[in-house]
C-alpha cells in the first residue's frame, strides 16, 4: 500500500539528508558540491517539494467547497447544521483546552527554561499578531469567488454553508444541481488519490531539503523544551484523543490511529494542515467511515480553527519563556495563556509556521517579550512538522466521535483495515 511507499521514502530522505548534510560540513569538491546542493537541493528536490505541496493546496478549495455544498445540502433538515456545527465546535474547543493545559502542566514539571542564558538574537522582529475582531467580522465574505481566489477557508466555508442551504431548499432545481455538486465530489476524490500516488516522490524531496539545509543544528540548550512539547504532543496523540474516542464511541483507538498514519505522514511532511485537508478528507470519510455530511463541515472546520498542537507548542513555549526571562507566571496568567491560545489557533489557517506568529499574540497577552520567540525559533521547523501531525488527528478524531453522535458513522468501514486504502 501506498503508506508504506512514503515510509520508505521518509526513511531515505532523513537517512540521505542527514548524509547530505554532514557533507556539506566538509569542504567538498566544487562538482560534489554542484551536484548535490544546486542541482538537487536547490533544484530538482526543491521543485519537487513545491509541485507536491502546490498539488495539494491546488485541490483544498474546490475540494472543501463542493463537499461542504453536498454535505449541507444533504442534511435532511437543516436544523441538524446547527447542532452538528455547535458540537463540532465545542468538542474543537474542549480538545484545545485539554492541550494547552497539559503543555502548561508538564512545562511548569519540567521547567526547561529554567537556567537558559541564551543570547537573544535582537534583530528579530516580532511578527504583526493578528488581531482576532478582524477574524470574526470578516466571517461572511463580500464577494464568494474572491474568498475563493484567497483561500480564505472560513469565508469558504461560511460560503458553501450558505449554497449549500439554498441547494437543499430550491426543491426540484436543488435537487438537480445537489446531483451535479455529488459527481463534482466524487471526480475531486479521484484528483485526491492521484495527488497521493505523488507522495513518495514530494515527502523524499520536502524531508530530504530539509535535512540536508537544516539538520538539527541549533539543539543546544534546547534540548529540554524540544523533550517537553514533543513529550505532550504524544501524550495527547496517546491518551486524550483515545480516551475520549474509547469514552464517546466505544470504537478502537488503535484501529483510528493505524488508520491516520497516512494523514499524519502528509501533515508532518508538508507542515501545514490547511494542505493535507484533501487527505484528511478522503481518509476520514473512505478509510474511518464519517459520513460526508459531518466529514465535509468538521474536517476544513477543524484544519481551520483546531490547533491542538498548535496550542500544545504555545503553552510549553510560554513556561518556557517565561523561566528564561525569570518571570513568573500567575494563575492568571495561566488562563490567559489557555483562553488566547485557543482564540488564537482559531484565528490562524493551517500553513506553515502560524503556530509562531500567534505565539507573539499568546506572550504579548501575559506580558512577555515577544523577542522571547528568537529563542525556540531555531528548532520550531521540526516541532512544526510534528504538531501538524498531531494538529489534523484532532480534526479526524472530533470528526469521527461527531458522526458517531449523529449515527453518520459506518462502524463496517472503521473496523475494516483494507477500507479506502489507496493501492499503488
Ligand atoms: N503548521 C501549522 C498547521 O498547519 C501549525 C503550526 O504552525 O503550529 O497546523
Amino acid at each position: 500500500p501506498l503508506t508504506h511507499r512514503i515510509v520508505i521514502a521518509m526513511v531515505l530522505a532523513i537517512v540521505l539528508g542527514s548524509l547530505a548534510q554532514w557533507m556539506n560540513t566538509t569542504t567538498l569538491p566544487e562538482s560534489i558540491d554542484w551536484f548535490l546542493n544546486t542541482l538537487l537541493v536547490g533544484g530538482v528536490f526543491a521543485w519537487m517539494g513545491k509541485v507536491f505541496v502546490a498539488g495539494l493546496k491546488l485541490l483544498v478549495v474546490p475540494l472543501v467547497f463542493v463537499s461542504l455544498v453536498c454535505g449541507v445540502g444533504a442534511l435532511r433538515d437543516q436544523s441538524s447544521l446547527g447542532r452538528l456545527s455547535l458540537k463540532t465546535i465545542v468538542l474543537y474547543l474542549v480538545t484545545t483546552g485539554i492541550a494547552i493545559s497539559i503543555a502548561l502542566t508538564m512545562a511548569t514539571i519540567i521547567a526547561p527554561g529554567e537556567g537558559i542564558d541564551l543570547p537573544t538574537d535582537t534583530n528579530f522582529t516580532p511578527p504583526p499578531a493578528s488581531s482576532l475582531l478582524d477574524v470574526f467580522v470578516a466571517l461572511v465574505p463580500t464577494n464568494g469567488i474572491a474568498a475563493m481566489a484567497n483561500a480564505s477557508m472560513l469565508q469558504v466555508i461560511v460560503f458553501a454553508i450558505l449554497v449549500g442551504t439554498a441547494i437543499g431548499r430550491a426543491g426540484e432545481p436543488g435537487k438537480r444541481l445537489a446531483a451535479h455538486f455529488e459527481d463534482w465530489n466524487e471526480a475531486m476524490m479521484k484528483l485526491v488519490e492521484i495527488i497521493m500516488h505523488f507522495a513518495p516522490y514530494g515527502v523524499f524531496a520536502l524531508l530530504f531539503n530539509l535535512f540536508a539545509s537544516e539538520g538539527l543544528g541549533t539543539v543546544g540548550q534546547l534540548v529540554l523544551y524540544m523533550f517537553t512539547v514533543i513529550l505532550v504532543l504524544a501524550m495527547h496523540m496517546t491518551i486524550v484523543y483515545p480516551l475520549m474516542l474509547r469514552g464517546l464511541t466505544g470504537l478502537s483507538p488503535l484501529r483510528f490511529l493505524s488508520k491516520m498514519r497516512g494523514v499524519q505522514m502528509f501533515a508532518f511532511s508538508t507542515a501545514s494542515s490547511g494542505a493535507t485537508i484533501p487527505v484528511t478528507l478522503r481518509t476520514v470519510e473512505e478509510r474511518l467511515g464519517v459520513d460526508n455530511r459531518v466529514a465535509s463541515f468538521a474536517v476544513p472546520m477543524g484544519a481551520t480553527i483546531n490547533m491542538d498542537g498548535t496550542a500544545i507548542m504555545q503553552g510549553v513555549a510560554t513556561v518556557f519563556i517565561a523561566q528564561a526571562f525569570a518571570q513568573d507566571l500567575s494563575m492568571v496568567d495561566y488562563l490567559l495563556v489557555v483562553l488566547t491560545a485557543m482564540l488564537a489557533s482559531i484565528g490562524t489557517a493551517g500553513v506553515p509556521g502560524v503556530g509562531l506568529v500567534t505565539l507573539a499574540m499568546v506572550l504579548n497577552q501575559v506580558g512577555l517579550p515577544a523577542e522571547g520567540i528568537a529563542l525556540i525559533i531555531g528548532v520550531d521547523r521540526l516541532l512544526d512538522m510534528l504538531r501538524t501531525a498531531v494538529n489534523v488527528t484532532g480534526d479526524a478524531a472530533v470528526s469521527t466521535i461527531v458522526a458517531h453522535s449523529e449515527g453518520a458513522l459506518d462502524e463496517g468501514i472503521f473496523n475494516d483495515p483494507k477500507a479506502g486504502e489507496v493501492r499503488d
